[in-house]
């Protein structure tokens, strides 16, 4: 095997070293095989071979890996799509990248303040360095000052090829030894155990003032140096969950306590047509969710949605799944669980916060409001309405909220009059996860995390927050062989 692999790199190389023949070898980096980057634009000819870039002066280190799945065949993945990355980061902290997909270009440079929080390259580049795009799955490099320098160097061995994957690997080998198998229901008297140490926990939650009864009151403070890792609505989609704490460093940072979950509620209910009367993938979805919550106590938060109920309201396209989601529970795991998940949804927050972010299922409050009233939400149904069922205004929707109505909400907080404003509950089309700058307004972002093929989250990088998406994998199926295993 060694033998074949060996051999098989020779012939790779050979067949880079003719593409490159009228390149130098780099000059700055003293490595083998590795190119000085002309300014006339080249074509790398692998596809799917990762790459190690040094850029600019000082050589900083870049990697570029094809983006592959986890499990072979699939859709999600049929385009040849590379991701950029700064290695020192992105395997030891919640971190950025790029993804390059097909026809997509980035240009590396200063004066990008993204960049730099994501693959922490010198603030003394050109503003325009090196720009790499990807043409169907076949890469070019243009440097635009091979004065200051770049280089590629083709990352062909094979512990350097798998490096990604194996990484993720060893995550979902640690998600099925914290969760278990997420396709096996509880029993009923597991499940009544896991939801009443669910209550003991948000009853006694250090991060919510009390309201007037002495209970934990609707608005959940986020420590400003805690990074919160914002999760939207998952209708039932446990591959999108399980997605999520198999990339970058989430679960990692969840278990040494840098970052805590935040989910935006309405995990329930499946969005699927011909599924909205389906309750099981709710049960299944809250039980992981409950596991979480027991796990990291505190770093694992659920916000009140519209969802999260058992009205006879709630529902889509006529089908009553607030009624047929009480009726489930009653008859699979009885009356004192149903009691149990009404008193989940009663004790539950409706905004969290910090200086770096605010957020909340749907919608700022419409009317003047103040901390007093957030925290004492119960007494005040126009705004638990706001906040877990309002959109956005338009044309045709008068009723909705408005960039002023973010605006006192920021002030209400005493919060920095730019502080990103993150809900759910509204996505904007079926084709994305996240939505920026939503209604023209500045730092107002939608994220939606039911979408079958991609999921997007969002969370912080230095000071500020970023949105990074991830194609959806099946996850499920994968911790659940690893987890029987
Ligand atoms: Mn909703």
């Amino acid at each position: 095997m060694a033998k074949t692999i060996s051999k098989k790199r020779k012939s790779l190389l050979k067949l880079i070293k003719t593409a490159f023949s009228d390149l130098e070898q780099c000059e700055k980096v003293d490595l083998k095989d590795t190119y000085k980057l002309p300014k006339k634009k080249i074509m790398f000819p692998l596809e799917n071979y990762p790459l190690e870039i040094h850029v600019g002066l000082d050589a900083h280190v870049l990697h570029l890996y094809p983006e592959l799945p986890l499990a072979d065949q699939q859709d999600n993945f049929s385009e040849p799509n590379y991701i950029l990355f700064d290695p020192d980061s992105y395997y030891s902290r919640i971190s950025g990248f790029y993804r390059i997909s097909d026809d997509d270009k980035i240009t590396l440079g200063s004066e990008n303040a993204e960049q730099y929080a994501f693959l922490n390259t010198s603030k003394k580049l050109p503003q325009q360095q090196l720009s790499i795009a990807n043409y169907d799955g076949k890469l070019t490099f243009k440097c635009h000052y091979p004065e200051t320098g770049s280089c590629i160097t083709p990352l062909l061995k094979e512990k350097k090829l798998q490096k990604i994957n194996k990484w993720r690997r060893e995550k979902v080998t640690r998600l099925a030894e914290i969760l278990g198998d997420p396709l096996k229901l509880l029993s009923t008297d597991d499940a009544l155990k896991l939801i009443q140490k669910v209550n003991g926990i948000i009853n006694h939650d250090m991060y919510r003032e009390k309201n007037n009864n002495d209970k934990p009151g609707g608005v959940l403070t986020i420590p400003d140096k805690m990074n919160p890792i914002i999760i939207g609505d998952l209708h039932t989609q446990m591959d999108n969950l399980l997605t999520l704490l198999s990339q970058n460093n989430f679960l990692s940072a969840l278990e040494n306590g840098d970052a805590c979950l935040i989910f935006l509620g309405d995990a329930v209910h499946p969005e699927i047509a011909g599924k909205y009367d389906k309750m099981e993938s709710s049960m299944l979805i809250m039980d992981i969710i409950f596991k979480l919550i027991v796990r990291f106590p505190k770093h694992v938060f659920y916000l009140m949605g519209n969802h999260d109920s058992f009205s006879e309201e709630i529902g889509k396209k006529g089908v009553p799944q607030g009624l047929l989601w009480e009726k489930q529970l009653k008859k699979s795991r009885g009356k004192s669980y149903r009691k149990e998940m009404q008193q989940f949804y009663d004790n539950l927050p409706y905004l969290a916060y910090s200086k770096h972010f605010i957020c909340c299922h749907a919608g700022p409050p419409t009317s003047a409001v103040n901390l007093h009233a957030l925290v004492n939400i119960h007494k005040h149904p126009k705004l638990v309405k706001d906040l877990i069922s309002r959109r956005l205004q338009t044309s045709n929707r008068m009723s909705g909220y408005n960039k002023s109505d973010i605006k006192k909400l920021r002030r209400c907080l005493n919060v920095g009059e730019n502080t990103p404003f993150i809900v759910g509950h509204t996505p904007m089309d079926d084709e994305e996860t996240l939505w920026e700058n939503v209604g023209g307004i500045s730092g107002h972002t939608i994220v939606y995390g039911g979408n079958l093929e991609k999921v997007g989250v969002i969370v912080q990088i230095g000071k500020s927050m970023y949105s990074l998406t991830y194609p959806v994998e099946p996850l499920t199926k994968l911790v659940s062989i690893e987890a029987k295993k």
